[in-house]
């Protein structure tokens, strides 16, 4: 039983520490998949959240910028972003965070050695290295088959790492217009000038055998501020015929990242798209209107977060996960993680890492263990100080939960 605050504290801080976590939204990829996998000091420095703001800095053109090679793209912003100004963004301190945890000395003159550094390294021995570093079991990837070069991989005889886990992104699908039935076509779904009954059960087909083939866990899209549902779109029809009813048929969540929007400055490619305030009627009205459906949902702008835990808490088949993107700050962090706890207990999924770089498991996943450890103080000290009688099994239960386990007991979940 424990006794006190700083047993209290001792107990979550040891929970915290060695519960493995599932990563259930990352952008990594299996070592299999070649240079999609990101990995290294220069992939670190040039991740797209610091060319964003390595721009607020330089008067070159974007042309000029994105005709640098990699490591002159990172000595930029290393001396704009590191050296002429002091490191504390969020981004820029991940990085600091990351050679620290690796034993590096962090200096403003280091990225010459810390090149030497993963130079000494094997892709396959750093993601042994970074998955024991950061506490992370597994990662879901974000696997698109539309995209040519991850497409050969998936049928040219993928060879599986159970550390990384797939899940079906369908951007191209739901967001690309009619353009994408040509392609569809093209690999043998009869789509094109059919019935809406026929294109639709090519459609389904097509949904089918990509979950299969990935052994996806969930099918993801990330949505604009505008979407609606019900609607008069193509988005709207191929979600009511064709996604809903395959993720029914295979009992797996249909995970919507809603409020972005593309590309407000192109030039910045990756780092262009920005965020906008979404509906909640619309998760809403999903969840009530297909409750044999189960939804995992993330949204973009701080000012749906509230709204979007109510919701959680009236549909049993909505699971809301992450502090994604530009939410991934300790301030909004914190903020979210506050009220989550508060209005969901142990049934939502605190965070994701959202990761681009390999590398990026370590800091993301240092940062927000630490917030969700402070958050779980306050929380467990309320209790204890009415008498409750609290046990490091109850607490590691509850971490458990936290790091994976709602998750995947929302997989299993079947709402009949
Ligand atoms: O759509 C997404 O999954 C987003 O996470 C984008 O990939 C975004 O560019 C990103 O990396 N955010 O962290
Ligand atoms: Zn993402």
């Amino acid at each position: 039983m424990i006794k006190s605050h700083v047993e209290l504290r001792d107990a979550i801080d040891r929970a915290v520490a060695k519960t493995k976590i599932t990563d259930v939204h990352t952008h990594l990829y299996n070592p299999k998949f070649g240079d999609m996998l990101l990995w290294g000091v220069d992939e670190l420095v040039t991740y797209h959240y610091l060319i964003a703001e390595v721009f607020r800095h330089v008067d070159i053109s974007y042309d000029d910028f994105w005709a640098m090679d990699k490591e002159g793209q990172s000595d930029l912003i290393w001396q704009k972003l590191f050296i002429e100004n002091s490191p504390y963004s969020e981004s820029c301190r991940g990085v600091l965070t990351v050679l620290n945890k690796l034993g590096l000395d962090v200096k403003k003159d280091g990225l010459r050695e810390y090149r030497e550094y993963f130079k000494s390294k094997t892709v396959e021995e750093y993601v042994d290295l970074v998955f024991e570093m950061s506490g992370v079991k597994d990662v879901i990837m974000t696997n698109d088959p539309f995209d040519e070069e991850e497409r050969a991989v998936w049928l040219g005889g993928y060879e599986r790492d159970d550390r990384f886990k797939a899940a079906l992104r369908i951007d191209p699908l739901l967001n690309g217009g009619e353009e994408i039935l040509k392609q569809l076509q093209g690999w043998g779904y009869d789509v094109i000038d059919q019935l809406d009954k026929k294109m639709y059960s090519e459609i389904r087909r097509f949904l089918t055998e990509w979950v299969e083939r990935m052994d996806a866990l969930y099918m993801a899209v990330s949505l604009p501020p505008t979407f609606e549902f019900p609607e008069d779109s193509m988005r709207a029809r191929l979600i009511e015929n064709c996604v809903l009813p395959v993720c029914r048929e295979l009992n797996i969540p249909f995970a919507m990242m809603i409020g972005v929007k593309k590309l407000i400055n192109p030039d910045l490619q990756l780092a262009g798209d920005s965020v906008g305030k979404s509906s909640i009627d619309t998760v809403e009205y999903l969840c009530a209107n297909y409750p044999k459906n189960k939804f995992m949902v993330t949204m973009l702008v701080r000012e749906n977060q509230h709204e979007l835990s109510v919701a959680a808490r009236k549909f049993r088949n909505l699971l809301v996960f992450g502090c994604w993107w530009f939410l991934n700050n300790p301030s909004l962090v914190e903020e979210m993680t506050r009220m989550r706890f508060e209005l969901l207990g142990t049934s939502v999924v605190p965070q994701h890492s959202d990761a681009r770089v390999l590398d990026q498991l370590i800091y993301k996943w240092e940062h927000s263990k630490r917030i969700i450890a402070d958050v779980l103080y306050d929380k467990y000290k309320d209790i204890l100080d009415t008498g409750w009688d609290l046990t490091q099994e109850d607490i590691q239960r509850d971490v458990d939960k936290l790091f994976g386990k709602s998750f995947w007991e929302f997989l299993d979940r079947d709402f009949k």
